[in-house]
């Protein structure tokens, strides 16, 4: 049990042959090409139902009327087989399924090859929970664009390709500058986004190399394309804004200029040419020492729709990031009007109208860049006429980068869910995403994903909920965090009661856990800022050309965003909502510090003050993280002895790690304001043997930078 299999072990469920008299006997798979999904399908079932119960059953040629049958294929196959029946069948768009179990016999129809691929994903699973009674399904998905992208690099120092932001080892994709020979990871990951519904792949890094579009690059990329096309995943790629100059040889890439757009013309030719089902681009342009078209003065609507035209005779989409600001700009300002917060909805704004129909604007789910909370970037109720698609981070950047357990559906909830109020009317963030809102044909989900050649894929065992939610909330995102947590833990370790209990307990207390003591009351995760983005060290937050600053000084802390007398970001929302964020009494706690620049003493909602507030939360975030060990030891024997040890290990580190978290926040602000703990426990930790009171040999005492990070400023090496 190394995780390879995640969510798809088939394993032996028990007492497996009392159900073999309720399964199909043979598989039907209508009109089944070898590489295209409907004859995955039929492979699918073939190893599921042989790994779930032991029974032995085979695609089948021709069926005989004795035989019971699951069928597969897709409307149009069903259709020619028979018309009448296939009429009947409930409306499905593009990748929705309809699946029926009747009396062992099963029918699972697909819009297209991929849905009918996704419907027996869906039947599998509820086999593998040893459901196989009688029902029927029609399922749709919500938008049609349900992304990854990755950030893997194609080269780091000239050796191999890494991933940035990844904790779960190399590049699957990549290695030494061009495409890996053996790809068979990416076949398998391609199974793990097929049985979430996941559509697309961006493999190369949005910080792009040029060298990705080298013909040599390109021939890997089809390989890419070969393998993940039985999954009906798509292959996407990231581009490099200046790659006409910096790989064509050009001495322009200016978007208007004929030369430039012929070069693009020619990349997208070439690569559809081996590509013939690829899936778009994805492009982050003028952000953080990126090049793009603001370089020649042209609009960012310039840039995206030079794509954009490419791509058309295609069908291809270009997601346009909308993750846009300049660092040097904030670096030399730094002023309370340089809000990195208002960048987005700035260089937006007078675009709406422009762009292609082809272009999707890509943006992170809040104003700034994945922090533990954020309130949802305004620009969601700017764009009207522009599809759009929200960026998600699965993998865990700024939330403890998976050697912390912080289960992530619970947040994306909240963000999706968040009623923008757009011209006063109903318009939760799900439904301008996924186009209804705005009545647009296009929309969806990105999910930064970043999987590595570790067989846990992400880092962790239990990292690996977080790309299962992703999945199931692009293709419903009404769904209950719980309830597809509970899925997960009965597919990927087992449906006995307790365990799935306790993972819900786990996961479930874990985002608010983490907030509490990374960063609460909306100051953002109090991480290194220019560094790994792991540990904690608020100072570094002000003095960073980033933008993700909290202002705090002596008296004081937090971003005052108001239009009155802050930056104006609360005013980039639609009305409702912004009188909502510039009104200190009707900004909720969990944003206070986001939206408005307070004294420490500050009173809360609560009663409390924002720095007894601080104290009380870091104590009960760690202590809530204490509890995470003896729940997960109450599993021992009823997981297998690898991953429980792999994940002990991980929650034993959390628990320790968070106290580092707590007393490093509280003794930073306790500093700072010089106002004491009501509680009496900052500052003073009579448990701890300090450092330097140890006399270990072979072991010697450094001073430690930032000096917060340790008690007496001391630790051992
Ligand atoms: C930040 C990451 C950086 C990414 C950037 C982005 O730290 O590695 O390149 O976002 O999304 O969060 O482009």
């Amino acid at each position: 049990e190394d995780g390879l299999n995640a969510w798809l072990r088939y394993a032996r469920i028990s007492d497996a042959k009392s159900y073999h008299k309720r399964l199909p006997s043979v598989i039907s798979t209508l009109n089944a090409t070898k590489g295209l999904p409907v004859h995955t399908a039929g492979e699918e079932l073939v190893a599921g139902i042989s790994g779930i119960f032991g029974k032995k059953i085979s695609v089948a040629k021709s069926v005989s009327s004795k035989d019971t049958t699951v069928t597969v294929g897709t409307v149009k196959a069903y259709a020619a087989k028979d018309a009448k029946a296939a009429k009947a069948l409930p409306e499905l768009i593009d990748d929705g399924f309809y699946l029926k179990v009747s009396r062992g016999n099963v029918l699972i129809i697909g819009s297209n090859e991929r849905g009918a691929l996704y419907g027996t994903f869906h039947y599998l699973k509820l086999l593998a929970q040893g459901n196989t009674s009688d029902f029927s399904l029609a399922s749709n998905p919500d938008a049609p664009v349900r992304w990854v992208n990755q950030w893997d690099n194609m080269q780091d120092g000239g050796t191999h390709g890494s991933v940035e932001r990844g904790y779960g080892g190399d590049s699957i994709f990549f290695w030494d500058g061009v495409i890996r020979s053996d790809l068979t990871r990416v076949s398998q990951y391609g199974r793990l986004l097929a049985s979430i519904g996941l559509n697309a792949v961006i493999a190369n890094n949005v910080n792009a190399n040029a060298s990705i579009l080298t013909p040599e690059n390109m021939d890997g990329l089809a390989r890419i394309a070969d393998a993940f096309r039985p999954w009906g995943v798509q292959l996407g790629v990231a581009l490099n804004f200046a790659a006409p100059q910096l790989l064509g040889g050009l001495d322009s890439f200016d978007p208007l200029e004929p030369k430039v757009v012929n070069w693009w013309q020619g990349i997208s030719d070439n690569l559809y040419k081996r590509i013939p089902d690829m899936a778009g681009y994805l492009v982050k342009a003028n952000s953080e020492g990126q090049p793009g078209p603001m370089t020649y003065n042209r609009t960012l609507a310039d840039g995206a729709n030079m794509f954009a035209r490419t791509l058309q005779p295609y069908g291809g989409i270009i997601l346009f990031r909308a993750f846009v600001y300049n660092h040097q700009t904030l670096n030399q300002d730094r002023d309370w009007k340089a809000d990195r917060a208002n960048a987005a909805v700035n260089y937006f704004d007078g675009l709406d109208e422009k762009f292609e129909d082809n272009v999707l604007v890509q943006i992170k789910y809040g104003a700034i860049d994945f922090q533990v909370r954020e309130p949802v970037s305004p620009l969601f109720s700017h764009l009207r006429k522009t599809g759009v698609t929200i960026e998600l981070q699965i993998t865990q950047e700024y939330l403890g980068q998976q050697a912390h357990l912080v289960y992530l559906a619970p947040m994306w909830k909240e963000i999706l869910d968040f009623d923008m109020r757009v011209d006063n009317k109903t318009s939760p963030v799900k439904d301008i995403v996924s186009g209804k809102r705005f009545n647009r044909k296009l929309g969806g989900y990105a999910g930064v994903v970043n999987v590595g050649t570790n067989t846990t894929w992400l880092g962790a065992h239990t990292a690996m909920s977080n790309l299962y939610a992703y999945g199931k909330l692009a293709w419903n995102p009404s769904l209950k965090s719980e309830e597809i947590l509970d899925e997960w833990t009965r597919l990927t370790f087992s449906s006995d009661r307790k365990v799935v209990d306790v993972l819900r307990k786990i996961s479930m207390a874990s985002w608010p856990a983490y907030e509490n003591y990374s960063g609460n009351l909306g100051i953002q995760t109090l991480t290194d800022i220019l560094l790994g983005h792991y540990g904690p060290n608020p100072a570094s937050q002000d003095n960073n050309p980033w933008g993700q600053w909290t202002r705090a000084d002596a008296d004081t802390i937090g971003m005052d965003r108001t239009v009155k007398n802050g930056t104006g970001n609360a005013g980039q929302y639609p009305p409702e909502v912004a009188a909502m964020y510039e009104n200190i009494e009707t900004t909720p706690d969990n944003l206070l510090l986001w939206f408005h620049h307070v004294p420490y003493t500050q009173k809360l909602k609560s009663g409390k003050t924002v720095i007894q507030h601080f104290y009380d939360a870091h104590y009960e975030g760690s202590a809530t993280a204490q509890t995470f060990v003896p729940l997960w030891k109450s599993l021992k024997g009823k997981i297998d002895k690898e991953r429980y040890e792999h994940v002990l290990f991980r929650l034993t580190y959390q628990a320790g790690h968070s106290l580092v978290w707590r007393d490093s926040v509280n003794q930073f602000y306790f500093n700072k304001s010089g106002i004491p703990d009501q509680k009496k426990r900052v500052g003073n930790h009579p448990y701890r043997i300090e450092a330097e009171d140890f006399t270990l040999k072979g072991y010697r005492t450094y001073k430690v930078s930032p000096f917060e990070a340790a008690s007496k400023f001391h630790a051992i090496v």
